[in-house]
């Protein structure tokens, strides 16, 4: 692909990571013939600056049922889910009667938050969760249409690690355009690009993240698609993510957050190809250390486990070349991962149960992002001598 999803405008190739596979197919030893790769290049648009895949995998590879991710294990996500829903009950929702759309909906737990508030709610996602009402569908013109017609306009529609992940957002704001209230919100939040680049963040880059954004890019989505980008925040969650807010055109007016943000992009050079070269060099220095870390306490005799079977392992492992010679396997309390194998690397996934059965010298932490939630669970491992392996934002042992 060589044009932007976004504007049509033409694609520059910033980094090649190799032959992946998709960072969540999770394979049985009997099923490995028939693993699916693809070629992970991130490219930007000339013209708006969105940093973007250029290969799009076929969603039918994408969605399906039994999808492994679930925040609501996790308790730092389920309070920053709830802690959102509550903010809204003291903002954007305290008029009469307000309605929440959640497009992909993360366990449910911001919509059951508003629910229990007493909010009219509804989640819009093709493979449906437990515990709030679905509309099964993907979100465009088409499904918004269904859901104006039985509910009325959505005050805020809200997405969180999903529009990242959807090529084609031309129908997300068509979407909007059916549903979304006059005064109405489009809140959603993914890994922030600036954050990536100033903590090497490299292993957000996989086949479900195919947007990397920035303000200057969504703000130029925004525009293109006749609303605006009134409101950004950051986030601690996922290593740093930015929540964006955009309205329709003349119902609100930019934040100064936004305003600051757009400033210190530039300051940093965000857009600048140099700015992504640096990125890459550093992702390889990090390759280097981290491999040679691996091997030498391998070499030594020292036992390493790996710990939480994160999406983001996929591109780390696969383009570093970690396989079960190096870490023999990795425990991850989702069930459904447990007994199958890493993507691409094959690493068995066990439960968490055999961390301690016995605790390994070194624990590689491939989930990262929830370093104080893990290290605090597994308190009794540090105790025992156990040392853990971190590699953003640069290789090191605590
Ligand atoms: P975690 C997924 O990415 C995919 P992943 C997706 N594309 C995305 O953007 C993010 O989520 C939001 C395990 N774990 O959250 C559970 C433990 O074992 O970093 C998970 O498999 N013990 C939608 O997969 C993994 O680690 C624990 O105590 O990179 C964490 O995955 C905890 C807290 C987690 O997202
Ligand atoms: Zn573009």
């Amino acid at each position: 692909m060589t044009t932007c999803r976004v504007c049509t405008g033409p694609l520059r190739e910033l980094a090649d990571f190799g032959r992946q596979p998709l960072s969540q197919a999770f394979v049985r030893p009997e099923d490995l013939a028939t693993e699916f790769f693809y070629q992970l290049v991130v490219g930007r648009c000339a013209d708006c600056a969105m940093v973007q895949l250029m290969q799009e995998i076929p969603p039918d590879k994408m969605v399906h049922e039994g999808y492994p991710y679930h925040p609501a294990n996790s308790t730092v996500m389920r309070k920053h889910f709830q802690d959102t829903a509550t903010r809204w009950l003291e903002t954007t929702l305290t008029g009469p009667d307000p309605f929440a759309i959640e497009i992909g909906c993360n366990d449910g737990v911001t919509l059951r938050t508003l629910g229990e508030a007493g909010v009219r709610h509804l989640a819009v996602d093709p493979s449906g969760v437990t515990g709030v009402p679905v509309h099964r569908a993907f979100f465009n013109s088409e499904s918004a249409a269904e859901i104006r017609a039985e509910h009325g306009p959505a005050d805020i529609v809200y997405a969180a690690n999903t529009i990242c992940a959807q090529p084609d957002v031309a129908s997300i704001f068509a979407g909007l355009e059916v549903l979304l209230a006059p005064d109405g919100l489009f809140v959603f939040e993914d890994p922030y690009l600036g954050e990536m680049l100033a903590r090497t963040g490299f292993d957000q880059i996989y086949d479900e993240h195919f947007y990397y954004f920035t303000a200057q890019s969504v703000q130029a989505m925004a525009d293109s698609f006749g609303m605006r980008l009134v409101d950004v925040e950051r986030l601690p969650v996922h290593g740093g993510q930015i929540r964006y807010s955009i309205a329709r055109r003349g119902s609100r007016l930019p934040s100064v957050a936004v305003k600051e943000l757009l400033a210190e992009e530039e300051a940093a050079g965000l857009a600048d190809d140099t700015t992504f070269a640096q990125f890459v060099s550093q992702i390889d220095a990090t390759k280097d250390a981290l491999l040679n870390l691996l091997t030498d306490l391998g070499d030594k005799g020292h036992s390493i486990v790996g710990y939480g079977a994160t999406a983001k392992s996929a591109t780390t492992a696969n383009y570093f070349g970690i396989g079960p010679d190096l870490v023999p396997f990795v425990c991850d309390s989702t069930p459904s991962k447990q007994g199958t194998l890493t993507p691409g690397m094959h690493i068995p996934v066990r439960p968490p149960a055999e961390f301690a059965d016995p605790y390994p010298d070194y624990a590689l932490l491939f989930a990262w992002n929830h370093a104080d939630e893990i290290m605090a669970k597994e308190k009794a491992f540090r105790d025992a001598g156990g040392k853990w392996i971190l590699y953003v934002p640069e290789v090191r042992i605590v």
